[in-house]
């Protein structure tokens, strides 16, 4: 029990690092932190009652905050409650995540699906908003407002019903996206060109990785999280010139919302159409197991736990040997091989920036696609 609960203690806390730097992608500078253990999360406000006042406390304290960021989901009302009684902004990571999207969304389609999320966050929490107008008896008369409100119709009322007519135009302009998107899939088939798509947690490499198959400087590698979030196909070599396409796109994370993943249906579907996953691990994490644990989570929520799957554990160049040392060459490695690949067998080792064992990953590669059927590549 001891052990499970450190643990525990442990994932929140390595879990809040990982908010930490979320918030440090989105522009925030981190003041401080906070954690409680509870039974189940507050109804009304998430955290305790004692825990609400201690954060207060600490409002100018030192250099103060402005913000306030959970790393949980809070509901449309814990949310408001928490603004209420803080007197501050209050995010959860859902949020946070929301705005990192909106930054980094580059194309048409990825703006699309940001939006789409956002909106779909939006909604619920629109109440909270307005229930001061509400509470004084509905129709606030903003001038902004006048010609799209109906009769009666409550400020309210008619932010929802605007909300939820942009999320059917955002989703009738994604469809758009994914059959267009189907077709260039349909004539990609035909020249039966195989897909790998790369899959990972955010920042584990893939970027890095596309760039070092493919020799294309452009693709773009930030030390950040969702440095990438648009799909992006480049032609490589595999064994004996052996032609694929390789796919890059948005990392995972851990508590993602479901509602997000669906709002970037039309990017993931992409996935479901390669021969081969290939599932990038950044092996230096602290938490690369769980990391690990959560790809191999939402890649079943996707469906697609049954792809064939290719393991590379990336930036083996930061291991240090047995006395320390930093590694030169994948070839020292092999002491570590069998502690590193014990939950992945079949993984290669690579350093994508150093571009050590890329050989090996294209052999790899070649090998599973291989072995399968044509009409499924
Ligand atoms: N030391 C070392 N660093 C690496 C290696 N591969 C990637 N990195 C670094 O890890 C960071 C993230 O790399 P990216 O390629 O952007 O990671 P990504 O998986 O595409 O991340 P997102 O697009 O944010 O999901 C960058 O700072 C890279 O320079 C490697 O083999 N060794
Ligand atoms: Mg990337």
């Amino acid at each position: 029990m001891q052990r499970n609960s450190e643990r525990e203690r442990w994932r929140a806390s390595a879990s809040l690092d990982e908010l930490a730097l979320l918030a440090q992608t989105a522009g925030a500078v981190v003041a401080g932190r906070a954690l409680q253990r509870l039974e189940a999360p507050h109804p009304a406000t998430y955290i305790g009652k004692g825990k609400v006042e201690e954060i207060k406390s600490l409002r100018f304290a030192d250099g103060g905050y402005d913000l306030v960021v959970f790393d949980d989901e809070l509901s449309p009302s814990q949310q408001k409650n928490l603004e209420d009684a803080l007197k501050v902004k209050v995010l959860d990571r859902t949020a946070l995540i929301l705005d990192i999207f909106a930054m980094r969304a580059r194309t048409r389609e990825g703006r699309l699906q940001v939006e789409l999320a956002q909106s779909e966050y939006l909604l619920p929490r629109l109440k909270g908003q307005w229930s001061h107008l509400e509470r004084l008896g509905g129709r606030s008369g903003q001038p902004g407002a006048i010609g799209v409100r109906g009769p009666g119709e409550t400020q309210i009322e008619t932010d929802r019903r605007l909300v939820r007519r942009r999320i059917q135009h955002l989703k009738s302009q994604i469809e758009d996206v994914r059959k267009q998107r189907a077709l260039y899939r349909r004539r990609r088939e035909r020249e039966g060109v195989p897909v790998v798509a790369l899959v990972g947690y955010t920042n584990a490499g893939k970027s890095t990785l596309m760039r070092a198959l493919t020799r294309d400087s452009d693709v773009f590698v930030q030390d950040q999280l969702f440095a990438t979030l648009d799909p992006l196909t480049r032609r490589i070599h595999l064994e004996e010139g052996r032609p694929a396409l390789l796919t890059d796109t948005v990392g995972f994370i851990q508590k993602l919302p479901t509602g997000l993943v669906a709002a970037f249906r039309a990017t993931l579907e992409e996935l479901a159409d390669a021969a081969v996953l290939l599932h990038v691990v950044d092996v230096t994490h602290p938490d690369a197991a769980g990391q690990s644990q959560t790809v191999e989570e939402t890649l079943r929520d996707l469906g697609l736990e049954d792809k064939p799957r290719v393991t590379a554990l990336n930036k083996v160049d930061q291991l240090r040997d047995a006395a320390g040392e930093p590694v030169r060459s994948i070839g020292e490695l092999a002491p570590f091989q069998a502690s590193l690949g014990a939950s992945a067998p079949d993984a290669v080792m690579i350093s994508a920036e150093k571009r050590w064992g890329l050989d090996d990953l294209r052999r790899r590669l070649a090998e599973v696609l291989e072995r399968q059927p044509v009409g499924s590549r």
